[in-house]
């Protein structure tokens, strides 16, 4: 068999390559990659899987579920790759690392790896196609392809940053929930209610580490602890090689936006700690060099156990 299901952290892979390395991950590591559970079909025809790691604890109690996806932007393909880096890196230094190992004994991690992986493949099977965000639902009544999938859920859905044009980059859908990807990704995560206390949905690249809200200015009732537990794991991910990262809400740092699985799962699937952090940029926006995945993967993964220390001490 190809080693790791021919996944590497040098280069950035297709989504079967993706689908490959959770099967080979699984079936060599079968203790701590407990399940991987097909959660629907995409428009185009594609699985969706959901990946569960973590260490089963010895008593057999619940222990606190963190739910991380990449790639509902097809174009921000540093987010995909840094978080397979992640997963790899808890699972194969289980034993290796003791960082590793606490994140492993203490939660149970939840990866969707790829949100959209119709506009994800779009984004790689051409080179004009290289900067692809939507899905790939051909729109009824337009000729104009795609919905963006971070505006289409179901919660302040088109209150800002969202628009009705199809053409658009920020196309909401025409109602809530259009996107068959955006039901499974929410069905699996309803099903890990109460269970799950953090949600990170990764993109890039805005070296930012966004909170709630973003549909609009309020504050959260947990803007302030939210604020002190992004601070400490961008600290942590700026001290491994001096990326500099912002944290605050998307009004307050970048912009309005809402119906993005952001707001959501904070509103509707009890993910007190929801997070979208916006990762490396360096001046090269989305078409990041392949080199700075493994750089990328490295201090993410220092904020991401600062995320769940503080979830796991709550
Ligand atoms: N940025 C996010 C976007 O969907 C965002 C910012 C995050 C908006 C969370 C709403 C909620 O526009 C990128 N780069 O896609
Ligand atoms: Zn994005």
């Amino acid at each position: 068999a190809v080693e790791n299901g021919g996944m590497t952290w040098t280069a950035y892979h297709r989504y079967s390559t993706m689908v490959s390395w959770m099967d080979s991950l699984r079936s060599r590591y079968p203790d701590l990659v407990n399940e991987k559970v097909m959660i629907g079909k995409t428009y185009e025809g594609r699985n969706m899987y959901l990946l569960k790691v973590g260490k089963p604890r010895a008593d057999g109690k619940m222990k606190p579920g963190i739910y991380m996806d990449a790639n509902i932007h097809a174009r921000e393909w540093i987010a995909g790759a840094t978080l397979t880096f992640m997963v790899n890196k808890m699972v194969t230094e289980y034993e290796t690392n003791s960082t590793a190992r606490r994140m492993m004994n203490e939660i149970d991690w939840y990866i969707v790896p790829s949100a959209n992986p119709d506009g994800y493949e779009y984004s790689h099977a051409a080179p004009n196609n290289r900067l692809w965000r939507k899905t790939r639902r051909v729109n009824p009544f337009s000729t104009d392809t795609g919905c963006d999938a971070n505006r289409n859920f179901d919660f302040k859905w088109m209150v800002a940053g969202a628009v009705q044009t199809p053409r658009e980059n920020t196309y909401a859908g025409a109602f809530p929930y259009s996107e068959i990807e955006n039901v499974h990704v929410t069905e699996a995560l309803l099903a890990l209610v109460p269970q799950v206390k953090g949600m990170l949905s990764f993109h890039s690249a805005a070296q930012m580490w966004l909170l709630p809200w973003a549909y609009g200015y309020e504050r959260s009732e947990d803007y302030d602890e939210l604020m002190r537990v992004g601070r400490a794991a961008t600290d942590a991910l700026t001290a491994v090689y001096g990326i500099p990262y912002e944290v605050g809400t998307a009004p307050d740092i970048l912009y309005r936006a809402a119906g993005g699985t952001l707001d959501w799962a904070k509103a509707k699937a009890g993910a007190k700690y929801s997070y979208t952090p916006e990762l490396r940029d360096l001046g090269f926006g989305f078409v990041l060099p392949p080199n700075q995945i493994i750089p990328s993967g490295l201090e993410t993964f220092e904020a991401v156990n600062v995320i769940a220390q503080a979830i796991f001490e709550e």
